[in-house]
């Protein structure tokens, strides 16, 4: 296959382009998916294209090869820098949807985790469905939750967690949320890989998100169903 600097990604076709993008965020190349984003938001994608068929479409092969210990952390880490290069050209362009205001979301990683790239595209399609996302960042213990609740006056809770060994945290969080008595007014959604329905229920989650995209449609329901 030819060198990445001998591909010229503008004269490459629609489907070309994406696998090469693919390649490149494998490859941990930060500024050729800057200038693939671009060019695919150019020829007139939508910004939720881009973002679901050439970054997170090149992110699952990317977790392929880490669980097969065929990539290692820093290999991942500069896959992950090169997602959050072209995330963060979509990022005004998903929030620019016009949608109605519909609240505050306090978003956060929970305890122990450190993947936050499901949770900011969690967080810009929130803010493209109207939401205003305080995003605590990673690695947030059920006295932060807390303590952002009790600021922000939030409609909505978010956490998201990608490890087996961190899920079960957020079990702790709504048991605390719960003897508060918060529970009753602050819907909780979960999200995040390792999670499914039958785990959000089992932790009285008020709603799992399954993908970005759906969670801000539930949010987007539920609150609508509130008011
Ligand atoms: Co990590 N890692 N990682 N990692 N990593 C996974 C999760 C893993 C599945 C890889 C694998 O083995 N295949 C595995 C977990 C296995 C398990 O728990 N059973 C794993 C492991 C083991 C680890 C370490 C322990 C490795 C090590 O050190 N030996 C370590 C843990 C560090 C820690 O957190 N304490 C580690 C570290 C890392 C990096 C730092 C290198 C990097 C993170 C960089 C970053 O996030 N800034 C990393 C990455 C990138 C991954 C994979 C490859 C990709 C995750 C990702 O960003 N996916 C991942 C493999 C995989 O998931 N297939 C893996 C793209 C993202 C868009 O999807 O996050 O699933 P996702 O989010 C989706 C949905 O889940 C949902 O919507 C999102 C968009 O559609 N969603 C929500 C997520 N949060 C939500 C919240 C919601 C609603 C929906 O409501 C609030």
């Amino acid at each position: 296959m030819a060198d990445a600097d001998d591909i010229i990604l503008a004269e490459l076709s629609d489907d070309d382009l994406v696998a090469q993008m693919k390649d490149d965020l494998y490859d941990g190349l930060r500024e050729e998916i800057e200038e693939g984003t671009q060019i695919l938001l150019e020829r007139g994608w939508t910004p939720y294209d881009v973002l679901t068929k050439a970054l997170v479409g090149g992110m699952q092969i990317v977790g392929e090869d880490f669980r097969d210990g065929i990539l290692f952390v820093p290999e991942v880490l500069l896959s992950a820098n090169a997602m959050k290069a072209g995330m963060a050209i979509l990022r005004p362009l998903l929030a620019e949807t016009g949608a109605p205001k519909q609240g505050k979301m306090v978003i956060g990683t929970v305890k122990g985790d450190i993947h936050d790239i499901g949770k900011n595209l969690v967080g810009m399609m929130m803010e493209g469905a109207g939401f205003e996302i305080v995003d605590l960042g990673i690695n947030i213990d059920v006295d932060k939750y807390l303590a952002a609740i009790e600021d922000h006056q939030p409609e909505f809770l978010g956490m998201s967690a990608l490890l087996t060994t961190t899920m079960p945290y957020m079990g702790v969080v709504i048991e605390e949320l719960d003897k508060r008595g918060i529970m009753k007014e602050l819907p909780v959604m979960v999200g995040g890989a390792p999670l499914n329905q039958e785990f959000a229920d089992a932790i009285g989650a008020t709603q799992y998100g399954r993908d970005a995209a759906m969670s801000a449609e539930l949010a987007r329901a539920l609150v609508g169903q509130n008011h």
